[in-house]
């Protein structure tokens, strides 16, 4: 019996749904094909001070350069080799990123891409990032090194090689998702690589994974890969710490594969909510945001301390991967802020908030057939993140995270942290409140008419700033104030054609 609770009591330490973030910090955000110098400056000069909890990164390991199209983005998901060393910088800029990141309690979340290699259809005359030397054609990476052996070949049952169908969990596993080349997960060879790679950016001092391609992968072949690691770097993390892990596993239902399989390794990216979240906001198939009153579980969403919640990802803020048109991104600004201060205020999942770069969109019959871009260069080297006087970010960095409105929404949810989600007002359609206990509260109007309601906030009386609008300074308020009466209600009125129509207020901005 004794035996059997050890067991147990190792198997759920085990399992990382433990993000590692400093306390009081609630909420990461994706740096997407961001350089390391520059994330180094913006942990120290914006996310501590904002209260950001850590900073996924794109894949440092080298990949394939590709030339056709030119430099795209996802050349980044086609490794090499498990160097460290791409466009986003080398090992040394790497190393110094974690460091002055984990000096200032920003955590870092390495997207590790373990489920394949490059492209079958990728020439082996190809640059790599890092000049190592590979050939598809003969599945030969001697920079790793891994040969025809540790490869799917033999074990996927398709005619083409490729995933044909994805009702066939087999296929989905052991066949090459579009053409990029099958790692045979089962083989301890490949296992131990793999460890050996995350290994190296634990000891750096990452705090955790985004197992790219999770879905590709068989739960079992990730966690004896899990079993394998190192505990976290005890220069910045209590000893003991298991690496956070979240899969990426695009489950909406009418697969062979669902989410629930690999909760035992981790959690996992819940795509449904940012599906559903952007056809609520922009009010498609007779949704409204009444409906939201039970958002969460209560929508068919994996249980919360297993979820990885976001409005959009890099995907499918361009088309890729899952979603379709309803996902709201920064290209739809007003609806965008709405869709992430509606899930910062939410108390469901871990939230990761995503930060783009611009690229010149065209659609033809409804695709964007640039949705390859890759991240803002001159002559395929990344541009640097440069900040205008008005905190704004240049050379085409978007930086969704520095926008007052959801900078301000990442505070909310650190300081409503462990509160529950209370006072819940709609008006039958999309005008929509919510409370967080005694500590915050904000307001939707996403109907087509002024909204104009008496609320219980559950706050304490006092006059608040809303930090959608503007910003606390000292004791005065750039936004809309908000009185609160001794019996906690409070008057809103947001007009439907406000330039952000939803107000929140918490206790950190009281004035
Ligand atoms: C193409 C054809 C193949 C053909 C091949 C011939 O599609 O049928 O056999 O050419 O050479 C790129 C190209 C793709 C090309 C492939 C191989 O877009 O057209 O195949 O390279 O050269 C990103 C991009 C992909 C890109 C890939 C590798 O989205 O377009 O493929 O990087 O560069 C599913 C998965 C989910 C996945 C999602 C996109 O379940 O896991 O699709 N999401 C993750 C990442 C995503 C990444 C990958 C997985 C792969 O978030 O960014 O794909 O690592 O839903
Ligand atoms: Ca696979």
């Amino acid at each position: 019996m004794k035996f059997f609770l050890l067991l147990s009591a190792i198997g759920f330490c085990w399992a990382q749904y433990d993000p590692h973030v400093k306390s009081g910090r609630t909420s990461i955000v994706h740096l997407f094909e961001w350089r390391w110098v520059d994330i180094a400056l913006e942990c120290e000069r914006y996310l501590a001070p904002k209260g950001f909890g850590g900073v996924q990164v794109s894949p440092p390991s080298e990949n394939a350069v590709i030339t056709d199209p030119s430099r795209p983005w996802w050349e980044r998901y086609q490794p090499v080799s498990y160097k460290l060393c791409t466009r986003s910088g080398n090992e040394n800029e790497f190393k110094d990123m974690v460091t002055r990141c984990n000096n200032v309690g920003v955590r870092i979340y390495v997207d590790a891409v373990i489920n394949h290699m490059t492209g079958s259809g990728v020439s082996a005359g190809t640059g790599s990032t890092c000049g190592s030397y590979f050939n598809p054609g003969s599945e030969d990476f001697p920079a790793v090194p891994y040969s025809g052996w540790d490869f799917n070949d033999g074990k996927c049952k398709t005619g083409s090689g490729d995933i044909e169908s994805y009702n066939d969990a087999y296929q989905v596993r052991d066949c090459r998702l579009v053409s990029l080349l099958d790692l045979a997960l089962e083989k301890d060879y490949v296992r131990s690589t793999i460890a050996n790679y995350l290994n190296h950016l634990i000891d750096i001092g990452v705090a955790g994974f985004r197992i790219d391609a999770s879905k590709h992968m068989w739960p079992g072949d990730i966690k004896a890969v899990l079993d394998k690691l190192h505990n976290l770097n005890t220069k910045w993390f209590p000893s003991g710490s298991k690496p956070f892990i979240y899969q990426e596993v695009i489950d909406l239902g009418g697969e062979a594969i669902t989410s629930s399989e690999y909760f035992g390794n981790g959690r996992v990216t819940e795509f449904k909510y940012g599906a559903k979240l952007g056809t609520v906001i922009r009010k498609w198939s007779g949704e409204k945001m009444a409906y939201l009153k039970n958002w969460g579980e209560g929508w068919g969403f994996m249980p919360s301390n297993r979820a990885l919640v976001f409005v959009d990802n890099h995907d499918n803020q361009r088309g890729h991967g899952a979603g379709g048109a309803s996902i709201l991104t920064f290209w739809d600004a007003r609806l965008y802020k709405m869709g992430v201060g509606f899930m910062l205020a939410h108390p469901y999942g871990f939230t990761r908030v995503m930060s783009s770069y611009r690229w010149t969109r065209h659609f033809v019959n409804g695709k964007d057939v640039n949705d390859w871009m890759g991240p803002p260069n001159k002559n395929g080297v990344i541009k640097e993140v440069t900040i205008n006087p008005d905190t704004t970010c240049g050379n085409d960095w978007v930086c969704e995270h520095r926008w007052r409105q959801i900078r301000n929404m990442v505070m909310f949810r650190n300081v409503v942290d462990g509160q529950p989600f209370t006072n819940w007002w709609d008006n039958g359609s999309n005008q929509v409140a919510f409370g967080r206990g005694n500590k915050g509260f904000i307001v939707f109007n996403n109907d087509d008419s002024t909204l104009s309601a008496t609320l219980q906030t559950g706050l304490p009386a006092g006059t608040y700033c809303d930090v959608i609008s503007g910003d606390k300074s000292g004791n005065s308020c750039t936004g809309i104030q908000i009185s609160v009466s001794s019996d906690g209600k409070a008057h809103f009125s947001i007009s439907n054609s406000a330039e952000d129509p939803f107000i929140a207020i918490h206790a950190d901005s009281k004035l």
